[in-house]
């Protein structure tokens, strides 16, 4: 679907306000967007995860550890694929007015892809270095968007997700180095070019909502403060946004249609993307993949 199309159906949640600028810029805060209840639900379903994670000695595809933890004290870099972890993280993406935003953003049938949990524990959380989303998980059409949502108050020593406004309008960056090694994040050649005096802080409190386009440029500093901040990130599209590579996070929900109907027809976007690496023989996480820990996945030759 194209913006003038998805913009043609009534808004359920957003105001067209609200969506107008979500096409013109690539993101959109919405603050305070979850109610009580669901904090609530959510939170405690976030603690049972650290809970489980006290066991772990080392990474695997669902648990991604940062150096330094340990039973007693626990530091999670990512829970991939969260919402196959506890059905309370489902339900919030697929059965609550998120749901209802996200057609807002890319029309009346929504499809489902990927999620995960990163945390950024306090007093280190690691960096996420500019990269854009469409790379990782190419699409036929860019009506595919990441919604994060923060579980506490996000301020900017917590290394708040950054965006740069209308970044989504211009390339796809390369993600592979000089030799051809995958990194998940720009040259440095590329990001001296890009306006980052621009860069916008998406900084909210506990419950606000951050949803980006796939194409836009996007990052954010580690976490110098001494509290964690928790950012449930769930990835969808329109029904006719069709995925031609293997996704890097696999989940029971792949492509499951959660508003709406299945497309029938496929819409093309006449623009190149880039070809990530084969993720079928396994993936870890950005934050492993960024720091060069393990082998670096090639491009195909
Ligand atoms: O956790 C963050 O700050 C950014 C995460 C992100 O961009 C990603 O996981 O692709």
């Amino acid at each position: 679907m194209t913006p003038d199309q998805i913009l043609s159906f009534k808004p359920n949640v957003l105001t067209q306000k609200q969506r107008e600028s979500y096409f013109e810029n690539g993101y959109l805060l919405v603050e305070r967007f979850l109610d009580d209840a669901w904090l609530k639900r959510l939170r405690a379903a976030v603690a049972r995860q650290v809970e489980h994670s006290r066991a772990y000695t080392q990474s695997d595809a669902i648990f991604d550890l940062e150096p330094g933890h340990t039973a007693e004290t626990p530091r999670l870099r990512r829970v991939s694929s969260i919402n196959d972890q506890d059905t309370v993280f489902w339900d919030y993406c697929a059965k609550s007015p998120l749901t209802e935003l996200i057609a807002d953003l890319v029309g009346p049938d929504v499809k489902f892809h990927q999620s995960k949990l990163n945390f950024k524990w306090a007093k280190g959380g690691a960096e996420v270095k500019w990269h854009q989303d469409a790379p990782f998980f190419p699409h036929t059409n860019d009506a595919v968007l990441t919604v994060g949502t923060y579980l506490h108050d996000c301020g900017m020593d917590q290394g708040p997700l950054k965006v740069i406004p209308g970044a989504h309008r211009g390339p796809i960056y390369d993600h592979y180095d000089a030799q051809e090694n995958w990194t998940g994040a720009l040259r440095n050649e590329d990001i001296e070019r890009l306006p980052l005096e621009r860069a916008v802080a998406l900084c909210g409190p506990a419950g606000s909502i951050t949803v980006h386009n796939y194409r836009m440029v996007h990052g954010s500093e580690p976490n110098r403060s001494d509290l964690g901040r928790p950012l449930l990130l769930n990835v969808l599209s329109a029904a006719d946004a069709m995925p031609y590579t293997y996704n890097p996070l696999s989940t029971r929900y792949y492509q499951q249609v959660i508003r709406g109907k299945p497309a029938k027809w496929a819409h093309h976007d006449p623009r190149p993307n880039l070809i990530p690496p084969d993720w079928s023989g396994g993936y870890t996480s950005i934050f492993a993949i960024q720091k060069g820990e393990g082998d670096k996945p090639k491009a195909a030759e």
